[in-house]
């Protein structure tokens, strides 16, 4: 195995024996294979397209949910993988046959799945490509189309499609085996894979925002309640609104996990009153949370950590998740999702012991903020606010992010954090006061929700008149675990924001020359010690 794709990655350069996230090599190798037929597919629907004809749903829908399959900390199945692989391979056969001209395909649109499998995988992973800068920009690339795909799955699961994205995704993934794209060439389809990232996640804001109304400021409880609970954890509104609906009435408290917290803030699940709250913090705390929680626990989405056997038979998986030895809830014809066996579960537990009290503030998502956004501007021309540092992205295991605990404490008290995804969890739970009432964390929701705070600084720049989005009082420190924050990167790199600091480490996917393309042209950075990142953001003063 060979998997570079996570902040995680051992020794800041790839996993090499098993996962640091905990995949085992066969695993890794089943992803490679499955992304790689994937690929396969998808140079032959680029084909279809280009010939002008259709392309089912199904297929649309495979392609976005094989992608997601193989983000960090999703899953871990091998047989749901090698079921993957198989359907895609007769999907790939069956297109084939649609195309007036199958001449020059690749190889693997032609694979019929005959031979060894596992020798096949270890020759179409990552170093499958031998030059250097040529492999980093494919990675790159891939890793945000996995990101785009997570939340085209999303956007999925209400039944709306963006045409678009899912013809630049497949389009752009054939692309990533395609030896006739020069350096230049990919370097322009990386970019390109911003702007349909901004894309998908305005498509997603739209349909969470249609479904579920605006997110508001709400104070979300921390602490329990005495009846049983199920935790609900990942990224996926529309699952929770199924949990809630099914568990309305059974006496069974429903709690969010890690990023299911900013569903606290969308008006339609004020209604349900055993909403009751958020349990625990970042998804890497998850195997004292998860023991603590006492019941069941659904995982919509990543990041799932391996669980102990102690608690493995109270974790549900569904979607684009799985895990050996978890039960998996699948979706019916309709996209209905079953959970009474959970509710059945949580019946038999006793109540989740109490982790923390009090109560924590968020929902200051773009429709919020601009709302708020006189005071907001009043508070910058005043001087009461000197800054806005945007600390959006990922939390995780490595010590090295207490820097961002850190960096965030010692903050000028004139500076207003923005922030989206589970990154908050190194702060949101300090008390960093307000700024006239504005809170000094201004949590906008998952790591989708970015998009929110790039739509309030595209806002910000309009109402102060100015002609570039780098001019605004805003810096940008993003910490980033697994691939959605590279669509989430990628599409600020889009939308023109520069100098954007990134950590705890680089990404050991960079080769040294596209490393240096970013920094030339988008200004990219590391991190360094609080000190010296606060001197650089604010100076001396
Ligand atoms: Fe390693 Fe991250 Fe890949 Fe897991 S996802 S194998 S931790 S690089
Ligand atoms: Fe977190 Fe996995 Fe990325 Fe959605 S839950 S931000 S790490």
């Amino acid at each position: 195995m060979f998997c570079y794709q996570c902040q995680e990655t051992a020794g800041c350069s790839g996993c090499t024996r098993a996962g640091v996230c905990g995949k085992t090599a066969e695993t890794a190798n089943l992803q490679d294979l499955l992304i790689d037929v994937t690929r396969g597919l998808c140079a032959v629907t680029a084909r279809l397209r280009a010939e002008g004809k259709p392309v089912s749903d199904v297929i649309d829908t495979l392609v976005t949910e094989n992608l997601f399959v193989t983000i960090t900390n999703a899953n871990f199945d091998n047989d749901a993988i090698r079921a993957r692989i198989s359907q895609t391979i007769e999907h790939t056969q069956a297109l084939r046959a649609q195309l007036s001209d199958a001449s020059g395909l690749p190889e693997n649109a032609l694979w019929d799945g005959s031979g060894d499998w596992d020798a096949r995988a270890k020759t179409v992973g990552v170093l499958a490509t031998d030059d250097a800068d040529v492999r980093s920009l494919r990675e790159l690339i891939t890793y945000g189309l996995k990101g785009m795909a997570a939340y085209n799955h999303h956007i999925n699961a209400y039944g709306k499609r963006v045409a678009s994205v899912d013809a630049f995704l497949q389009q752009a993934l054939a692309k990533t085996r395609d030896d006739s794209l020069s350096v230049n060439d990919l370097i322009a389809l990386t970019l390109e894979t911003g702007k349909y990232g901004v894309d998908a996640m305005a498509a997603l804001d739209e349909a969470n925002t249609s479904a579920y109304g605006n997110p508001e400021i709400t104070k979300v409880n921390l602490g329990v309640r005495s009846n049983p609970g199920i935790l609900i954890s990942g990224h996926d509104l529309h699952d929770l609104e199924m949990l809630l609906e099914q568990t309305a009435g059974t006496g069974v408290d429903v709690y969010t996990h890690s990023e299911m917290l900013p569903a606290h803030y969308y008006p339609a699940f004020k209604k349900y009153p055993h909403f009751v709250g958020n349990y625990g913090n970042a998804w890497w705390k998850q195997k004292e949370e998860f023991e603590a929680f006492g019941g069941p626990i659904l995982l919509t989405t990543n990041c799932l950590v391996p669980p102990k056997d102690s608690y493995r038979d109270r974790v549900y998986t569904t979607g684009a998740v799985g895990f050996p030895g978890c039960a998996h809830i699948e979706a019916d014809e309709n996209g209905h999702k079953d959970f009474s066996a959970l509710i059945a579960h949580a019946k038999r537990c006793p109540s989740p012991t109490e982790l923390e009290t009090g109560e924590i503030v968020g929902g200051f998502a773009h429709n919020q903020v601009l709302a708020l956004a006189d005071k907001v501007v009043d508070a910058v021309k005043s001087g009461a606010i000197k800054k806005f540092v945007v600390m959006a992205g990922c939390d995780g295991r490595a010590k090295s992010r207490n820097y961002y605990t850190d960096f965030a404490k010692a903050l000028p008290k004139d500076t207003v954090i923005l922030t989206a995804g589970c990154a908050k969890y190194k702060y949101n739970k300090l008390d960093l006061g307000d700024i006239g009432g504005i809170p000094r964390v201004l949590d906008a929701g998952q790591c989708n929700d970015s998009y929110s705070l790039a739509v309030i600084a595209l806002k910000l720049k309009e109402v102060f008149g100015l002609d570039d989005i780098n001019d605004l009082p805003i810096v940008y420190n993003i910490a980033w675990y697994e691939q959605k924050a590279v669509i989430v990167l990628l599409a600020l790199l889009h939308l023109g924001v520069k100098n954007i600091h990134l950590g705890p480490t680089l990404p050991a996917f960079l080769s040294e020359n596209v490393a240096k393309v970013l920094v030339e042209n988008f200004g990219i950075a590391g991190i360094t010690t609080v000190e010296d990142d606060l001197r650089l953001f604010f100076g001396d003063a």
